[in-house]
C-alpha cells in the first residue's frame, strides 16, 4: 500500500490535468504572497483594495473558463474551482469578489450578452481594469427574487429603470452593473454603467462578515438605459439562476479553502500548545476534532471535483450544485467554529484568522441562496413538492 497523506487524504491531486494543478500553484502563490499579509488589517479597517482585482485579472484568474478570444485563459470548471478554494483560503471576501466578477458578471455577459456586448465590456473584465457587481436581491426579495419590485419600462432609445438592489458584492466600488428587472412583468438583464444619471450605489457599514469585501446597494432613481445595454440573450429567472449556478459551484470549493485554513490552523496549533504536560493534539477529543475536520473536507473536495468534471462534460444539473453549495458551506462554518474553539483565548484574536474564517463562513452559508434554500431545492427534487410557500 502507498503512504497515506493527510492533508489530501483522498489524493484529489492525482484526478487533477497538468493545466489544473498549474493553475492550482498560481492561484495558491498570490493568495498566499499578495492576499494574506494584508488580510487582518483590511478586515480591521473594512476596505478593499482594488488593485487586487488588476493583479488577478493579470495572472488569468478573472472569468479563467473564458474563451481566449476576450482575453481568457479557457481553463475548465475544475480548474476555476481550484482558483476559488485557494483565494477563500486567504478570505471569503476576496473570493466574493473573484465570484462576482467571473460568474456573475463575465458568464451572463458572455452568455446572454451580443457579439458587440462581449467586446466592449470582457476584456476589461477579464483583465481587472472594470470592476463589476451583480444585483438581483432586494431590500424585500432576498430568498425569493422572482418577486422582485424593481421594473424597467420601455421609452425612446431604451429603457427606464426605479428601484433598489440590497447587499450587492462590489457595488460601491463597480463601474458595470448587470441589474435583473422585470419588464413587462418578465425579468430581462441591464448592464448599468456609473455615471448613469440617477445611479447610486452606497456602502453598507457595520458588516461582521466579509469586512475585506466591499458590499452595498444599487439604487436606481428613473436611470435611463440605452437599448444597447440590454441583454438579449435571456428572459425569466433562468437569467439569474444561470449565472448563480456557476457562482454557488465556485463558493462549494471556495469553502472547503477556508475550511482548509481553519483545519491546519487547529493541527498545528494543538501540536504546539501544551497544556497538562502535553501536547492538546495528545487528547482523544482533540483528535476526533482533527478527524472530523479532514473527513469532511476530504468527501467534500471530492463531491466538487465530481460535479467540476460533470460541469466540464455538459451534464450537470443544478441541484447538484445545490448539493454541494449547501453542504461545503454548512460544513465549512462548523469546522471554523469548532477551530476557534480549538485555539481557546487566542481564537478570538483577528491575528489567528480562524474566527475571521468564522465571521465570513456565516454570510456564505446566507448568501446565493441560504442553507435551508438549498435544502428545499433538494427537497422538492426529490418529493416533487416545493415547499418555499
Ligand atoms: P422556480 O419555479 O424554481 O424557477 C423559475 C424559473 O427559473 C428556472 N430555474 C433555473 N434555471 C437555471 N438554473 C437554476 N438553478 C434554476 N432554478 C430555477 C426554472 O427552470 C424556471 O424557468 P422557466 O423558464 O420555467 O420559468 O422559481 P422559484 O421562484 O420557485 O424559485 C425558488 C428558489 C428558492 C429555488 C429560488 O428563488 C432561489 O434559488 N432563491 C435563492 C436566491 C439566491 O440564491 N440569491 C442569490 C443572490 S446573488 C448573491 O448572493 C451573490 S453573493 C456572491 C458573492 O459575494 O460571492
Ligand atoms: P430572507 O430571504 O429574508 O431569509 C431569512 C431566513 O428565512 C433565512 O434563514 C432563510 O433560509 C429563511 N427562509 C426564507 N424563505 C424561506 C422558506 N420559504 N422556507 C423556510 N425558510 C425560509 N445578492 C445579490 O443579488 N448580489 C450580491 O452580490 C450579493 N452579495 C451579498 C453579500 C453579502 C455579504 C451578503 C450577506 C448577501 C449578499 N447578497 C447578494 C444577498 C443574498 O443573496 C441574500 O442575503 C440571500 O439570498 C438571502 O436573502 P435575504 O437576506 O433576503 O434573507
Amino acid at each position: 500500500h502507498s503512504a497515506f497523506d493527510w492533508a489530501d487524504a483522498l489524493l484529489l491531486d492525482n484526478e487533477l490535468t497538468e493545466i489544473e494543478r498549474s493553475v492550482q500553484k498560481t492561484a495558491h502563490d498570490f493568495a498566499q504572497a499578495r492576499l494574506l499579509p494584508g488580510i487582518t488589517e483590511a478586515n480591521r479597517n473594512g476596505s478593499f483594495d482594488r488593485s487586487i482585482m488588476k493583479d488577478m485579472g493579470a495572472l488569468g484568474l478573472l472569468g479563467p473558463t473564458m474563451p481566449e478570444a476576450y482575453g481568457g485563459a479557457s481553463v475548465s470548471h475544475v480548474a476555476y474551482g481550484l482558483v476559488s478554494h485557494e483565494v477563500e483560503a486567504v478570505d471569503s471576501g476576496y473570493r466574493s469578489a473573484l465570484s462576482v466578477q467571473s460568474s456573475l458578471v463575465i458568464h451572463p455577459i458572455y452568455a446572454y450578452g451580443s457579439e458587440s456586448q462581449r467586446q466592449k465590456w470582457l476584456p476589461g473584465l477579464i483583465a481587472g481594469d472594470l470592476i463589476g457587481c451583480f444585483g438581483l436581491t432586494e431590500p424585500d426579495h432576498g430568498s425569493d427574487p422572482g418577486n422582485m419590485a424593481t421594473r424597467a419600462i420601455a421609452v425612446e432609445g431604451g429603457y427606464r429603470l426605479n428601484g433598489a438592489k440590497i447587499w450587492i458584492t462590489n457595488s460601491p466600488i463597480a463601474d458595470v452593473m448587470v441589474v435583473w428587472a422585470k419588464l413587462d412583468g418578465i425579468i430581462r438583464g441591464f448592464v448599468l454603467e456609473r455615471g448613469m444619471q440617477g445611479l447610486s450605489t452606497p456602502e453598507i457599514k457595520g458588516k461582521l462578515a466579509l469586512r475585506a469585501s466591499a458590499t452595498g446597494e444599487i439604487v436606481m432613481n428613473d436611470v435611463f438605459v440605452p437599448e444597447d445595454n440590454l441583454l438579449p440573450g435571456v428572459k425569466g429567472l433562468s437569467g439569474p439562476f444561470g449565472c448563480l449556478n456557476k457562482a454557488r459551484f465556485g463558493i462549494a470549493w471556495g469553502a472547503l479553502g477556508a475550511a482548509r485554513s481553519c483545519w491546519t490552523a487547529a493541527r498545528s496549533y494543538t501540536l504546539d500548545r501544551h497544556q497538562f504536560g502535553r501536547p492538546l493534539a495528545a487528547n482523544q477529543l482533540i483528535q476526533r476534532k482533527l478527524a472530523d475536520m479532514q473527513t469532511e473536507i476530504s468527501i467534500g473536495l471530492q463531491a466538487c471535483l465530481k460535479v467540476g468534471r460533470l460541469l466540464d462534460a455538459g451534464i450537470a444539473s443544478p441541484e447538484m450544485i445545490s448539493l454541494i453549495k449547501r453542504n461545503s458551506a454548512g460544513k465549512a462554518l462548523d469546522i471554523a467554529r469548532t477551530a476557534r474553539d480549538m485555539h481557546g483565548g487566542n481564537g478570538v484574536s483577528d491575528e489567528f484568522h480562524v474566527m475571521r474564517h468564522m465571521c465570513n463562513l456565516e454570510a456564505v452559508n446566507t448568501y446565493e441562496g441560504t442553507h435551508d434554500i438549498h435544502a428545499l431545492i433538494l427537497g422538492r427534487a426529490q418529493t416533487g413538492i416545493a415547499a418555499f410557500a
